[in-house]
Order: structure tokens, then sequence, then C-alpha cells
């Protein structure tokens, strides 16, 4: 068992020189995409990004759409919708999936005239290179599955009369609550050197557990650790490993499709 709640943080120089990199382009941009992990619409949406925004139009790309659940996603998309916010969920690991929102892109530019330019942001690994790649139809901007890989801005033509820019993915300097802390660190937005994985693993299941009333299937880490063979008799525990996998079981829709958050039941989509 982990002992206390850790505190996770990064926000690394690297970090802060392309937000200021991201705000001197600011000039120069049209459209703001923000691609935002769909399993942590809130918790996954930087609000300094939103806030360089100005009042740009925008798409809110919620990625990951594959590994959410569903009918939280719907949920959510009624959401923005309701708060006239353009928004769209897609796989980003499938390029019909991400076309979705070329849509978007193009009746947001409309009438515009000239060259339209689109910067791309969100958090570090929320899968803005691979929404670029999906409307780019290759494979042009570098994707991995750890965060942090994307160091520096690029544009991309991905119309005749659009170009966008990958940009390094941003947190806030300090992530406010222990809450928002284990679902960034959970979906991959902070690398796994920052933080204990058995501490991240076990308040993602006592989570799961009050949501659920108790009624869930997903183990917790022990029962995990063991059916996996990461406790054997009369070997040191392992359960550092164990929680490694668990998380990576996780974002491999192993556990089922979870969203870690939904919205906030104001009245504000309840029309439908
Ligand atoms: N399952 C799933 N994986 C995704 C999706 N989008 C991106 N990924 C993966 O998440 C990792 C990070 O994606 P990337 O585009 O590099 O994120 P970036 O750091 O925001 O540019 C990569 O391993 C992608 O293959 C998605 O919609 N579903
Ligand atoms: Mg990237």
């Amino acid at each position: 068992m982990a002992s206390a709640e850790q505190v996770i943080q990064w926000y690394p120089g690297h970090m802060a020189a392309a937000m200021r990199k991201i705000e001197e382009n600011m000039k120069l941009i049209n459209v703001v995409i923000e691609v935002v992990d769909a399993r942590i619409p809130t918790t996954g949406s930087n609000p300094l990004l939103d806030e360089i925004s100005g009042k740009r139009p925008r798409l809110l790309v919620l990625s990951r759409e594959d590994l959410a659940d569903p009918i939280s996603t719907v949920k959510w998309l009624t959401r923005f919708n309701a708060t006239q916010r353009r928004a769209v969920a897609v796989n980003g690991k499938d390029q019909a999936s991400v076309g979705k929102a070329n849509f978007h892109l193009g009746q947001l530019t409309a009438g515009s005239k000239g060259s339209q330019r689109a910067i791309v942001v969100g958090v570090p690994n929320s899968g803005k290179s691979s929404v670029i790649n999906g409307l780019l139809r290759r494979a042009a901007a570098k994707t991995e599955d750890r965060a942090g890989v994307t160091r520096a801005v690029q544009w991309f033509r991905v119309q005749p009369m659009l170009e966008l820019m990958d940009t390094p993915g941003i947190l806030v300097p300090k992530i406010d609550t222990p809450d928002a802390q284990w679902k960034l660190a959970i979906t991959g937005a902070i690398p796994r050197e920052r933080y204990d994985p058995e501490d991240v693993v076990e308040r993602f299941h006592k989570w799961l557990v009050t949501k659920t009333q108790k009624r869930t299937r997903v183990p917790d880490l022990q029962t995990f650790a063991s059916a996996r063979g990461f406790l054997r008799k009369g070997a040191e525990s392992d359960l550092h490993n164990a929680a490694q996998s668990y998380i990576k079981d996780f974002n491999d829709g192993k556990f089922g499709r979870i969203t870690l958050e939904d919205p906030v039941d104001d009245g504000i989509a309840k029309t439908t």
C-alpha cells in the first residue's frame, strides 16, 4: 500500500518556453483546435490555453473516444452543444474518425478570405499529433505514447487553404487538486517517472469503487498483481511494476471504456 497521497506536478522549462512560443504565434492564428482526452474533458483542458485563444473560433476535439464510456461522451457532447461550444469526439488512431473534424474546420473557416491558420493545442499526450496526422491522412507529425514528445512548434498544410500548427503539450504550472493530478497521470499527460504508479492506481480504484457503489469488476491493485503473477510466494512483492502494467492495461482499454468525469448536472444540458 502506498503511504500518503503523493503530490504530482510537472511544469518543466521547455513547457514554459513552449507556452511563450504559442502566445507569440497567436497573432498568426485564425482558429484554435484544442485536443482533450474524452475520458477527462474538464481536467484535461488547460484554462491557460483557453485564455490565450481570445475570441478566435474554436473546435474542441475529444480524442480517445474509443477508450471513453460512450454514454458519458454523448453527455459531454450534449453539454458542449448546449453551451455553444463546437466539439467532436474522435479516435485519433482512425483516420476516418478524425476526418469528422474536417467538417467542423470547414464550418469554422467558411466565409473567411485567404489562407487559414489553425493551432492545435492541449495537454501532453492528449492526441494532438494523431489528430493532425488524421487530417493530413499520413504520418507526418511524430506521435508517441509518452508525454512530452513534441518539443517545438511545427506547421502542416492539411488543406489547400488551411495550415495547422502542432505544438508541445502544455499543463498548468500548478495542477490544483489531487483528483486532477491522478487523472492526468493515469491518462498519460504526465510522464511515468513523475509519479508513483501504485498511488495513482489506488486513487483510481478508490474513485471507481465509490462511483459504482462497489459494483465494478475492475480489479484493485493487489488482485491485479496476484492474478498477473507480480506477487509470487516468497519473492519480494512487486506492486510497482504491477501498477505500471495496470496503467498500461487501463490505457489499452482492457478494463472497458471508462470516463473519469461526467459533466456537472446543473440543468444546462437537461433539455435533450
Ligand atoms: N486509443 C487511442 N489512442 C490514441 C488516440 N489518439 C492518440 N492515441 C495514442 O496516444 C499517444 C499520444 O498521441 P499523440 O498524438 O502523440 O499525442 P500528443 O502528445 O498530444 O501529440 C499515441 O500513442 C497515440 O497513438 C485515440 O483516439 N485512441
Ligand atoms: Mg505531439
